[in-house]
């Protein structure tokens, strides 16, 4: 069995509510709910499933939490692990049921929110509904498959309070310019929907980038860090990097830094010649500064990287955009100067 292909499918189909393969689908009609609750009161819930594969399946229901790193990806934690665990409080109708092909069935459930304990805030869960294994070809190989969607749930006592801090806002890349800013959701609702945009002025106050992210959820307790990219290569100067976090409900956090780019101290890494920036991207591909990339520039770089010489000017050889200068960008140089002799390559 091919290990790292059951999980990339597994990876794949996690979250989907509707598999687009013929044959496959295992459908629900909701992926998230939201109840308003209240402690020592019973609240109904209800879902679809659907079995759209041709063949009769046995479908089993389980409860468990999540909640999502700093980058957005979804964690999984057995029922109850969460401070905030609404899991213990959900009762299925069903712990399981067959679907024929084509059959759909009606889940209720019941949100059992406890008398005592229950402070205001949002609390949250997930219920699974997992097929069985069946034998599936994946990228040349049969991988056993598990067909699973989780449907969110998330459950709110009292009227919503959205709080939240901005808790850096960091330059990372410089070409192009893009700035990390970490959120906190200090409350102990769910964010829905945190809008961040940015700004970046030169020295005269003259806008020369925005930033606009799609929306993120956080949730409470929870940070992420989002990337606020923009298409801008700062020249050498000082600029002021400004973002503006509006919360659901109308609150604006905002933040500032000041983001300045010294000139480079560029200096002969082999042979006397200074790296060149052979299209002018800012970055200095041209490692041993022959007037061409080829092998020998990848060569020098993977010695030359980790040297005072190359960090003091790392902004010229950041070929990953990541605000630092390490082996991955050894592996970035090699796959440059790959494409650089593909056909229309540059
Ligand atoms: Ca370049
Ligand atoms: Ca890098």
């Amino acid at each position: 069995m091919n290990d790292r292909g059951f999980r990339a499918v597994w990876g794949l189909i996690l979250w989907m509510g509707t598999l687009a393969w013929a044959g496959w689908a295992l459908e629900v009609d909701v992926l998230e709910i939201e109840l308003s609750v209240a402690p020592g009161q019973l609240h109904p819930f209800k879902f679809l499933v659907r079995n759209e594969t041709a063949v009769a399946e046995l479908f089993t229901l389980s409860v468990g939490d999540w909640d999502r790193d700093e980058t957005g990806n979804n964690r999984f934690y057995p029922p109850g692990t969460l401070d905030r665990s609404l899991a213990p409080w959900i009762e299925l109708s069903s712990a399981s049921f067959r679907l024929g092909p084509g059959e759909a069935r009606e889940v209720a459930g019941l949100l059992r929110v406890p008398v005592a304990g229950v402070g205001a805030g949002t609390y949250w869960g997930v219920v699974f509904v997992q097929g069985e294994p069946r034998p599936t070809l994946y990228q040349g190989s049969v991988v056993m498959v598990t067909k699973r969607i989780g449907i969110k749930l998330y459950a709110h006592v009292g009227a919503p309070q959205p709080m939240g801090v901005i808790r850096a806002v960091e330059p990372r890349g410089l070409s192009p310019l893009w700035v990390a800013l970490r959120f906190h959701n200090t409350g102990a609702y769910n964010l829905r929907d945190v809008r961040a945009e940015g700004q970046v002025f030169d020295a005269t106050g003259q806008v020369v980038a925005e930033m606009k992210p799609a929306s993120f959820p956080c949730l409470p307790g929870g940070e992420r860090v989002i990337a606020l990219e923009t298409d801008f290569r700062p020249a050498v100067g000082t600029y002021l990097v400004a973002v503006k976090v509006e919360l659901p409900g109308g609150a604006i956090l905002v933040g500032q830094i000041q983001l300045r780019i010294r000139p480079l101290a560029l200096v002969p890494l082999a042979g006397g010649l200074l790296p060149q920036d052979l299209d002018g991207d800012g970055l200095y591909e041209d490692i041993n500064g022959d007037g061409v990339l080829d092998e020998a520039d990848v060569a020098l770089f993977a010695v030359q990287f980790s040297s005072p010489a190359v960090q003091a000017n790392w902004r010229a050889f950041d070929f990953t955009n990541d605000g630092r200068v390490d082996a991955q960008d050894v592996q970035a140089l090699e796959q440059r100067l790959t494409r650089s002799r593909l056909p229309g390559g540059s």
